[in-house]
Order: structure tokens, then sequence, then C-alpha cells
């Protein structure tokens, strides 16, 4: 067997993506993904996902090209790999690490996204290789699904006139009604049963009224509110008191660890994040100061599934639970969050998925939710097969976008229904 990589394709596509919106604006009619294509001297080829913006393309093309030669079960030395091409960047922009703390935090969530693409796909190519499935390599499944949320959003019907889109077929939701519809139909859809609402969109008042339309709608299951910091600490603390007895968790009420700590000594409900522990290097600041009660991992940012493994380990060090944060997604990424959320013992939230928003994928057959659970799938590699015509179609599109969709800009995407929109400041409430 020769396991030496002798081919790196990147593919970058553009994704239809309905107008679902949060506290920076909208979603973009199409949003970048970034597919990636790992291939060893004996042909096998295996597949991953990230994120598809041209910051990442630009860390992902001298990354590849870096990778042929190396083993494809090399998959520590993927990290010497992502900072032989940082300080190759730097040497040239003196870019990557400027900004302070925060600035290296950037940095290093960006190399790592790009690292997990190329993880994923050669844990992928490995499976295959062996003839066994991504799982087996992290070291087994210790459950057979992975159960998931249904992931509500306020949104319109459409995108804003005049802008080129596919049409989806949830309709508007940007009132009580609205949500609890739309939880109705992922129930049906899919057999979720627990449900997060994106909020920082409508005033509290009017999202903790959502929130009690959905206790009423389905009572006892787990709901949870995500407004992505919107709020102060003072507002984090009302919304705690108003849906204390119906949250299962309250998600990145406000930003930053000093925030988050004060709001989770005084609300009484546990504080899920995915803005404040985002690197290793926040945790110990985060843990000790006890201002979260659950981490929503990503293996994108993260840089991959094994250092999700690590995550998880420490949580369960420091009796923190885990779960899984998403943003927009195809189904490799669904696949490998399912392999790797199937190897992690202490997962006791459902994981985050837009796996549902999108209609499209580069794959020959899409990925099922039954009773809301991926099934793990013991076929060699991820267990997927990739749809070569659909992702040149899906490239197409990129090729032909004259650079405005190549970045997610939900603000920039806002700005053609509401010109006058800026992107609030934060605290918005
Ligand atoms: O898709 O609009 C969105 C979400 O707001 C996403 O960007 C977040 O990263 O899902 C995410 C979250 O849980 O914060
Ligand atoms: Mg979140």
């Amino acid at each position: 067997m020769n396991l030496t990589l002798t081919d790196v394709r990147l593919t970058p596509i553009l994704v239809a993506d309905p107008p679902l919106l949060n506290t920076q604006g909208v979603h973009q009619p199409y949003t970048p993904r970034l597919i990636v294509e790992v291939e060893t001297a004996d042909g096998v080829v295996g597949v991953g996902e990230t994120y598809g913006d041209t910051k990442y393309l630009e860390l992902a093309r001298p990354f590849a090209q870096k990778l042929i030669g190396r083993q494809v079960s090399d998959l520590n030395g993927l990290f010497a790999v992502a900072d032989e091409v940082a300080v190759d960047r730097s040497r040239v922009s003196g870019q990557l690490d400027v900004g302070g703390q925060r600035g290296v935090q950037t940095a290093d969530k960006l190399r790592l996204s790009v690292l997990s693409g190329f993880e994923v796909a050669c844990l992928d190519a490995l499976g295959k290789a062996l003839g066994l499935p991504v799982h087996a390599l992290l070291g087994g499944k210790v459950r057979d699904a992975v159960e998931y949320s249904a992931y509500l959003f306020y949104k319109w019907a459409l995108h804003p006139e005049g802008v080129r889109a596919e049409k989806d077929d949830w309709g508007a939701a940007v009132d009580p009604a609205g949500i609890v519809e739309q939880a109705r139909r992922f129930k049906e859809r899919y057999g979720f049963t627990s449900f997060k609402l994106k909020g920082g969109v409508f005033p509290p008042e009017e999202e903790i009224a959502a929130v009690r339309a959905l206790a009423e709608a389905f009572p006892g299951h787990p709901l949870r509110l995500d407004p992505n910091g919107a709020w102060s600490v003072e507002t984090s603390l009302e919304v705690a008191r108003e849906l204390g007895d119906v949250l299962e968790y309250l998600e990145d009420p406000t930003l930053g660890t000093a925030g988050m700590a004060e709001v989770a000594a005084r609300a009484g409900v546990p504080l899920a994040t995915n803005m404040c522990v985002t690197t290793f290097a926040e945790i110990k600041e985060a843990f000790t100061r006890d201002a979260v009660q659950v981490v929503l991992s990503d293996h994108h940012y993260w840089g991959g599934l094994r250092n999700t493994q690590q995550l998880a380990a420490i949580c369960r060090t420091f009796g923190v639970g885990v779960s899984m944060h998403s943003n927009t997604h195809l189904g490799i990424s669904l696949a490998a969050m399912t392999h790797v959320a199937s190897t992690v013992p202490d997962l006791h939230h459902a994981c985050d998925s837009h796996y549902p928003w999108q209609s499209e994928d580069v794959l020959t057959r899409r990925l099922a939710f039954d009773d809301g659970k991926v099934a793990v799938s013991d076929a060699p590699g991820l267990g997927v097969e990739l749809d070569r015509d659909r992702l040149a179609e899906l490239h197409r599109r990129w090729l032909d976008d004259d650079g405005a969709l190549r970045d997610r800009d939900d603000a920039t995407a806002m700005r053609v229904a509401d010109p006058a929109w800026v992107m609030p400041s934060v605290p918005r409430w």
C-alpha cells in the first residue's frame, strides 16, 4: 500500500443559502465553501470541506502544495505544515500575527480551519485505504447515531427583490407563530426534538415570546437561544430570569469571558459558547472563572477531528459539557461531525447543524436525519461519495461570480434590503 500523497485538489464553490437573519444581518443568497480532495499514489481519494472565503483559500493553496509527497497518515505533520504556511506568509506580508492576543487567536482559527479540511480529507482517504470508517481511526464509536437539534432562524420568505437566488420552501418566520411553525416542520421532516433559536435579531422581549411559544407548543423539549453576544450582562440576566424554567442553556448571551462569567454566576441557567472559548488558549481563563458550562466545539476552527476529541477530554476533566457548533456546511462536514461526535463519550446535548437549510450538496446521496439523528457510517472513510458533476456546477457558479459573494458578508447582504443598515455595535440591547 502506497500512502504517499500525489495530488491535492481544491475546489471553491458557492452554495445556495436561504435569507436567514442574525445579529449582523442576513445570509447571502450563496455562501462560499471549499471542497478538498487528496489522492494517494494508489489512487485513493479522500474528501474534506471547510470555509471557502478568500482568506481561507489564500492559506489553503500553499498548504495543498506542501502536502505532495507526504504520507496521508501523517496527521500530526499537518500542524507543522500549517505553521510553515503561516511563517511563509508572515514573511511576505507581516500580517498574520498582528492585533495582539485577539489577532493571534483569529490567525490560529483561520489556520486551523484550513488544516481541518485537509485532516478530514486525509482521514477519509486513510480509512478507504485501510477499509476502516473514520470513527475507527479516531478510536471507535461509542454510539451508533448522533443527535442533532433543529436550528431555527428568523427568516424572510425570499431574498430581496432583484437578487439572484434559489427559492426555499420554508416561508417567512419573523414572529413567535412563524418560529413555532418552522419548528413543527423541522420536527415533521427530520424528527428533531430539541430546538435552538438564533436570536439577537429582534428586541429581547420578542425573542423571549418566541421561546415561550416554543415551550408551549413543545412541552419538555430542550430549548436554546443564541443571540451571538448581542446583549449586555443586565439584559442577559433579564432573559435568563424570564426563560430560566424552559431553557436547556443560553448560548453566548453576552460577549467576552468577564461578561459571561458574571451572567453565569447570577443567571441560574447554564451558558454555552462558540464565541468565548474558540481556541485552546481561551480555555484556562474561561474554565477558571466558570464562565461557560457547555463548549460548542467546531472541528473546522478547532483544527480537526482529533483536536475536537482533545477539547472534549479537557471539558470532561473540568466538568464542562461539550456539544457542537455549526455554520453553513454541506454533507462532507456533517459526515465528519457525525464521526467525531460518535467517539465523544460525554455528549449530553444534541449538536447544531445548518444542513437542513442547505438544499444543495456535492454528494451523490444526501445524509439523512432520522428521529433527529444521523446514523454513524461504518463504510470505509467518511462513507460519502462526491458527485463530480454537481461539484463542477457549483464551482462554475463560483467562477462566474464577480467576487461579490466569494466572501461571506451578512451586513452587506442586509444593506441590499435596508441601505441604512450598519452592523449594530455590541451590546445592542
Ligand atoms: O448562520 O447566521 C448563522 C449563525 O449565526 C452562525 O454564523 C453562527 O456561527 O451558528 C453560529 C452560532 O451558533 O453562533
Ligand atoms: Mg452560537
